[in-house]
């Protein structure tokens, strides 16, 4: 099968890496990493030993496969859609974090979108190679819900590849349950400049967990049945399964770069006030990182 993995970070190239091993795999990414992979190849560590020679490149446009796996960071959606249009492919599968990037996929591509979540931890350590810090899964499905033939299919092959990959349902509560989560581990482990598993002790377990509960609160009034106890106990879960992680939020933070404040807390915000929910702790989450990144990047929001 043939392959474009669009956003050669840390799970782009960990995912992208392991289907290497099985299938005609380019990644697009950015300097000096994808150099780097076109010189001398892609190291996979620490749960994998494994080192692939996939196709490299920083210009994603005009390329053709039978799937573009889209990975990139949700403020990066529109681009890739925009370059994804130029080329020719069967299908997309977004495994992204936050909310509504399959829609903006949609919206450029005139063939499926299908949604996916990813619990594993993996670190870019240097250009080249990739470290897998946590063994997680890959869910997949229909992004409206529903079963899907080519989701099975996808899952399957990333099964075949090594990936923990199992394809489902119901995907539209997978994506809250997911965003949940996010939104109370990734701005707290960021903002206290720690690893997941130190939200194990109170009080920060307790912040992620009451801003998992407000995403759970805003989920429902979308129409997603998503209990708040499922997300208490999905943050704690994930917490314990991937203690050894920099969340991607802080290491987003320990780079200076940009973090996905406002593709998670900020569109937990934005949809809570159009219900007329009030989520405090999402938006001081929010409003603290927003004002990390007004000091410290050229992305401030
Ligand atoms: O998705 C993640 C992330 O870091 O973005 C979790 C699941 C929190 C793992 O670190």
């Amino acid at each position: 099968m043939e392959i474009v993995v669009f956003g050669a970070g840390s799970l782009g190239s960990l995912l992208g890496g392991l289907l290497g091993s099985e299938h005609q795999v380019t990644l697009v990414g950015r300097d000096p990493h994808i150099a780097a992979v076109r010189s001398g190849g892609l190291s996979i560590t620490g749960t994998f030993d494994q080192k692939v020679r996939p196709d490299a490149t920083t210009d994603g446009t005009g390329l053709t496969a039978d799937l573009a796996v889209v990975t990139v960071k949700s403020f990066d959606t529109e681009d890739a859609a925009r370059s994804l249009a130029t080329g020719e492919y069967d299908v997309a599968l977004s495994v992204q974090n936050g909310i509504g990037n399959e829609e903006t996929l949609s919206e450029h591509l005139d063939y499926p979108v299908l949604a996916g979540t990813a619990t594993y931890g993996a670190r870019l350590d240097e250009p080249g190679h990739v470290d897998c810090t946590g063994k997680g899964k890959v869910t997949l499905g229909a992004r409206n819900g529903g079963t899907s033939s080519t989701a099975d299919d996808i899952a399957a092959t990333f099964t075949a590849a090594g990936i923990d990959a199992s394809a489902v349902p119901d995907m539209p509560r997978r994506l809250w349950e997911k965003l949940a989560v996010n939104a109370g581990i990734n701005p707290v482990t960021a903002l206290s400049r720690v690893r997941n598993g130190a939200l194990g002790e109170e009080p920060p377990s307790e912040i992620a967990r009451t801003a998992a509960v407000e995403t759970a609160r805003v989920a429902r009034a979308e129409g997603v049945d998503l209990a708040d106890e499922t997300v208490r106990s999905r943050v704690d879960t994930v917490v314990d399964a991937t203690a050894r992680n920099h969340s991607s939020m802080y290491q987003d933070v320990l780079s200076g770069r940009r973090t996905e404040i406002e593709a998670i807390n900020g569109a937990i915000l934005e949809r809570a006030e159009g219900h007329g929910i009030d989520v405090p702790v999402n938006r001081t989450l929010a409003g603290l990182l927003g004002a990390w990144e007004r000091e410290n990047t050229n992305n401030g929001i």
